[in-house]
């Protein structure tokens, strides 16, 4: 009886012992390590007038591409994040808004290469020779200027100086199309060729009396 006991007892040590061993297991030198980084991240920085420039639409292509893989707006930061990219040579290109221009030897489209698991960068450098009429998009809901007379061939430049969604809609009228400033530092240009008087309201605030009124003069 008492062998018996002691067979027993070892049968049970060895099944606790290699319960042991498998909680262990995560120590194994053999276990492979976890998978790392498969993707990288691109972070394109506007500046105009060396100032960081929201609003500008920034396209990525595969390196040498004609079909733009994705595209963002910088932010009131001046800066476009692209994250999830493949690791390798992407091509970056800035869209000009209406009355920006490159700086003196900038380019509009360069190369970036992305790493897995790093943050890389790309730059433009651009400048604003608008000069034309501003006019806000405010979170108070109104426009700047909301009733303004310009002279035909003026450009009226409306930029959303807020952080809520605001539009420049027609009312009645086809000068332009409806344009939507998402966010803060989104714009839109039009320059105004014939006289008349064009009204246009903002649509998320119409009812609040978010509405403007240009006058062109012949
Ligand atoms: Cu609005």
């Amino acid at each position: 009886m008492a062998s018996y006991l002691r067979s027993y007892l070892l049968v049970a040590l060895a099944l606790v012992g290699s319960a042991a061993v498998g909680a262990c297991g995560d120590d194994n030198p053999m276990d492979p390590d976890p998978p790392g980084p498969t993707t990288g991240t691109l972070n394109v920085t506007v500046n105009a007038d060396g100032a960081a420039q929201s609003g500008v639409t920034v396209n990525l292509f595969p390196s040498g591409g004609a079909t733009a893989t994705t595209a963002g707006v910088t932010g009131a930061n001046g800066m476009a994040t692209f994250s999830n990219l493949a690791p390798g040579t992407w091509d970056v290109e800035v869209e000009l808004p209406d009355g920006f221009e490159l700086d003196t030897g900038e380019q509009a489209r360069k190369s970036a290469t992305v790493v897995a698991g790093e943050t890389a960068s790309a730059s433009f450098a651009i400048v604003d020779t608008f000069d034309g009429e501003l006019i806000m998009a405010q979170d108070n809901l109104t426009f700047s200027q909301a009733s303004l007379t310009i002279s035909a061939g003026t450009a009226v430049r409306w930029v959303n100086s807020g952080v809520m969604l605001h539009t420049v809609t027609p009312d009645g009228h086809s000068e332009w199309s409806a344009a939507t400033l998402a966010s803060n530092g989104d714009m839109f240009t039009h320059t105004f060729n014939t006289a008349g008087t064009y009204t246009y309201f903002c649509e998320p605030h119409q009812g609040q009396g978010m509405t403007g009124t240009i006058t062109v003069q012949p």
